[in-house]
């Protein structure tokens, strides 16, 4: 245990008591990014994980199926069919996630779907205070929750309480584009710490809560909201280093690799691993493989552009005409410059495992991570853990990913600028093996010293040992 761990769990007696929509009850191993973060620390503290049990149905229930894994207890209740498409698909994917990657465009604003939030947010909010003890911490997790905090407070909860949120908060105006707004605004303030991705989202926060609500800023750092108090933090989230090297030589990853390979023969793998999401980029990236095949016919039948992408939230409009899209246009492209013996883009709309995802990382020249807006993305560093030390790819990384805050060795590219794209796949490609290695190991350092375990620690011990009594409207 390091010291800054030993200084946490004294900060921090009581149990950690997560709160998320998801949770990882049930699946077989702990390894999803958040479930490695905080898992060993439930385990430690016999913590309990509160959230969706992943079913829906016909009526609303107030019931708590208990779960015990490993010491750790879960806390799941179900969903109705009205709470699931009015919290989760409408108000959470439909409002707050395209608002906070700057699509206001796509973001469809109904006044009862907003209802449908409180109401989930209340329930979780009455299952919290239900089961966490005075001397717990409580870490919500995600925009699914803005107002859960603020709900456990009226509820009478006194401890401590903090949030984290994964994706972007964006420039005031477009936050306040949300007809809620304030109402989220004041609630996020009943927590004791607000975590956010990168500098940017905190100065976007603080800009926000300044002008909406006269924050001040005290001179420890932490911000006067009324009659509150409250830390901002930034605090970018990391992956499990050491699981990603090892995973990217096992076997399942050799096999992913050597069944590429003999589509591959002798080309180049550049390769893009997404969900397919509206933020990630994945028509300009597209657009941008394109471009370089229009500039550099050198290098057409050398290099394969492979990416996967598995549908996602497919009942969100907007998502399903995405997938569309990316049809038509890898279509129009193997159209374009195929040849009999060369498909320039392989679009494959599936998931892979952790495994066989670190094999194609390993295998790949290049990786493109390109999104419009992101939160962090997680693909960028697994990229680079990945890699094979004597002969690392080279990450070609959006200006607009959190990650580009971290990642100054990456070659850093606007995503709206298919130019910009193909002359960084281009140079990727004849990358001298000294420069590929020089910014490879400096990444490399880079997300071994802010790991996953660093951004807990980093998180927790933000969070004061004597949380306020709050004072409530
Ligand atoms: P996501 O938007 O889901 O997460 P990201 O950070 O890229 O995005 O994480 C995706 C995870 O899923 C990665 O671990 C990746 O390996 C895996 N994955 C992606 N595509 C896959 C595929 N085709 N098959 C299999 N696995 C795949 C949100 C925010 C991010 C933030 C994270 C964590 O939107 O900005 O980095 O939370 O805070």
């Amino acid at each position: 245990m390091t010291s800054a761990e030993a200084d946490t769990s004294a900060r921090t007696s009581g149990r950690l008591v997560a709160i998320s929509n998801r949770t990882a009850a049930g699946s077989e191993s702990k390894a999803g990014g958040l479930a490695v973060a905080l898992w060993e620390t439930l385990v430690e503290t016999k913590g309990l994980w509160i959230g969706w049990s992943g079913r829906v149905l016909d009526f609303e229930t107030a019931r708590v199926n208990y779960v015990e894994e490993e010491g750790v207890q879960f806390a799941l209740s179900d969903l109705s069919r009205r709470q699931y498409d009015g919290f989760y698909l409408a108000y959470a994917n439909s409002v707050l996630w395209p608002v906070m990657h700057n699509r206001i465009d796509l973001a469809v604003f109904e006044a009862d779907t907003y209802r449908n939030y409180r109401s989930v947010n209340e329930k979780f909010a009455r299952i919290a205070v239900q089961e966490a003890r005075q001397e717990d911490f409580i870490w919500v997790h995600d925009y699914h929750f803005f107002l859960l905090g603020r709900m456990m407070r009226q509820r009478g909860w006194q401890g401590r309480l903090g949030w984290f949120l994964h994706i972007p908060f964006p420039a005031p105006d477009a936050f306040r584009a949300i007809p809620q707004h304030r109402e989220l605004g004041e609630a996020m303030c009943a927590y004791d710490v607000v975590g956010v991705q990168t500098g940017k989202d905190l100065y976007n926060l603080a800009r926000y809560l300044e002008e909406e609500f006269d924050a001040e800023e005290l001179p420890d750092g932490r911000f006067k909201v009324g009659e509150r108090t409250v830390r901002l933090l930034h605090c970018p989230i990391g992956i499990d280093v050491d699981a990603f090297v090892k995973a990217s030589t096992c076997e399942d990853a050799q096999l992913a690799a050597s069944k590429l390979d003999r589509f591959l023969g002798n080309r180049q793998l550049v390769l893009g691993v997404d969900r397919m999401d509206y933020s990630k980029g994945l028509i300009q990236r597209f657009e941008g493989m394109a471009d370089l095949f229009d500039r550099h016919p050198d290098v057409h039948g050398h290099i394969s552009f492979t990416q996967i992408a598995p549908p996602s939230r497919t009942v969100v409009e907007g998502y399903q005409q995405l997938r569309q899209q990316l049809d038509e246009l890898s279509g129009r492209i193997n159209g374009d410059y195929g040849d009999l013996d060369w498909i320039p883009i392989r679009y494959l709309a599936r998931g892979y495992d952790r495994d066989e995802i670190a094999g194609l990382y390993r295998a790949a020249k290049v990786c493109l991570v390109t999104p419009l807006q992101d939160g962090m993305n997680l693909v960028a560093k697994e990229f680079i853990a990945a890699q094979n030390p004597d002969d690392p790819g080279v990450l070609v990384l959006s200006q607009f990913a959190g990650a580009a805050e971290q990642m100054n060795e990456a070659l850093i590219v606007n995503p709206y600028d298919a130019g910009a794209i193909a002359e960084a796949v281009y140079q990727a490609i004849h990358m001298p093996l000294a420069e590929r290695q020089a910014r490879w190991r400096s990444l490399m350092d880079g997300i071994r010293s802010q790991d996953l375990v660093w951004w807990r620690q980093r998180f927790l011990n933000a969070v004061p040992a004597d949380a306020e009594v709050p004072v409530l409207s």
